[in-house]
Parts: C-alpha cells; sequence; structure tokens
C-alpha cells in the first residue's frame, strides 16, 4: 500500500470567501512575488493578490488534493491580477476548477504555445488536462473564488512559465476584457 488509510471527513467551503473548516493550510502571494511577471512595473509590492487554501491531504497519486484561491481584483499597467500560473511538475496530471464566486479568464498553454482560453464564472467547471499550463485571471470587480480538485502528486513547475511567460496577456480594453498576444512570450 502507498498510502496510509485516511479516515473519511467532509470540508466547508464559504463560496464567497473561500474560506475553509476546518483549518487548511494558507500560502498568501503578494504583488512582489509576481515580480517580473507583469509587463509594467509593480508599483505597489505590498499588495495582496491571492491565497491559496488547501486542504490537508498526503500529496501522493492516490489522494485528491483540493484547493480554494482568492484572486484579488485589481490591474498592473493594463493586465489584470493574475496568479503566477504553472505546468504540474507530473506534466500530465490534470486538474479541475469549478469558480464559486467572481468572474475571470483562465488561460491555458502548451508548451508549442497552443492556448485556450475559458470563461471562469459561478457555476462553472474547467477541465484542465495534462499538459497544459493554466494562469487564472481576475476581469472582474470583486475576488475570483474557485475549488481546485487535482491529482495529489501533481506538483508544481513554476520556473519554465516564469522563464517564458504565457503565449497570451489578457488586459482591459474598450469593451472590457481582451486576450492579446503576449510581446514578451518566449518560444520553446
Ligand atoms: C494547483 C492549482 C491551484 C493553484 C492556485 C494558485 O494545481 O492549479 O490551486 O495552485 O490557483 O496558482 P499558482 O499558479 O500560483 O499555483
Ligand atoms: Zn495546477
Amino acid at each position: 500500500m502507498s498510502d496510509a488509510l485516511l479516515e473519511p471527513f467532509s470540508v466547508t467551503i464559504d463560496f464567497g470567501t473561500g474560506a475553509l473548516v476546518p483549518d487548511p493550510d494558507v500560502l498568501a502571494r503578494r504583488l512582489a512575488d509576481l515580480d517580473g511577471y507583469f509587463l509594467a512595473d509593480i508599483t505597489d509590492p505590498e499588495v495582496g493578490a491571492y491565497t491559496v487554501h488547501e486542504v490537508r491531504v498526503p500529496k501522493t497519486g492516490n489522494n485528491l488534493l483540493s484547493s480554494t484561491t482568492v484572486l484579488e481584483p485589481g490591474k498592473v499597467g493594463d493586465e489584470y491580477f493574475f496568479t503566477k500560473g504553472h505546468f504540474h511538475a507530473n506534466r500530465d496530471r490534470a486538474e479541475i476548477y469549478l469558480t464559486l464566486s467572481g468572474e475571470g479568464v483562465l488561460v491555458m498553454a502548451l508548451d508549442d504555445g497552443r492556448t485556450v482560453t475559458k470563461e471562469m464564472r459561478p457555476g462553472v467547471a474547467n477541465y484542465v488536462p495534462g499538459h497544459w499550463a493554466h494562469r487564472s485571471v481576475n476581469t472582474g470587480t470583486t475576488p475570483l473564488v474557485f475549488y481546485a480538485v487535482y491529482i495529489g502528486d501533481a506538483g508544481y513547475d513554476y520556473a519554465t512559465i516564469a522563464e517564458r511567460g504565457f503565449p497570451v496577456i489578457v488586459v482591459e480594453g474598450n469593451d472590457g476584457p481582451q486576450v492579446q498576444p503576449n510581446p514578451r512570450y518566449v518560444t520553446s
């Protein structure tokens, strides 16, 4: 057996705030943690960008990890606040995002630059297949809150996105959010 036998359990999720009960592991990211990710310079690095609240479960391939992410509204230059974005370290591991509140765009990209964007709004479940890097963008005026479920040994590869960026950016246009080519994207 590759893992200890777990007791069944339940978690309560506040759809508005993303808060979990019982107490999860919480990770807080400030704009300072996103230094170099936006085209424009960050003027206030201490501003909170997002928090991740992860249910405590062993990170093994026979478990399902889950978390809520609370992504604040805001912009750096013309770009809406976003999560760092990552490939899974085990690239073929899939994931589901269920949006609980707010609105946004889920940007997904393959190594070869192929890109798909999907709307995030309450009640929509987005399926992120293995091999697709993923980043959430808050295009609204309230926190974007979503619940993610992923295979326990998915892990994180942040370095590839930090070095290459995503092929597209999401900016505020005259008629709302626009997806545009990222002039700084580094092709493989
Ligand atoms: C984990 C899943 C999410 C993100 C979270 C923050 O596989 O995709 O829980 O970790 O939305 O994004 P990031 O890119 O900073 O990990
Ligand atoms: Zn992920």
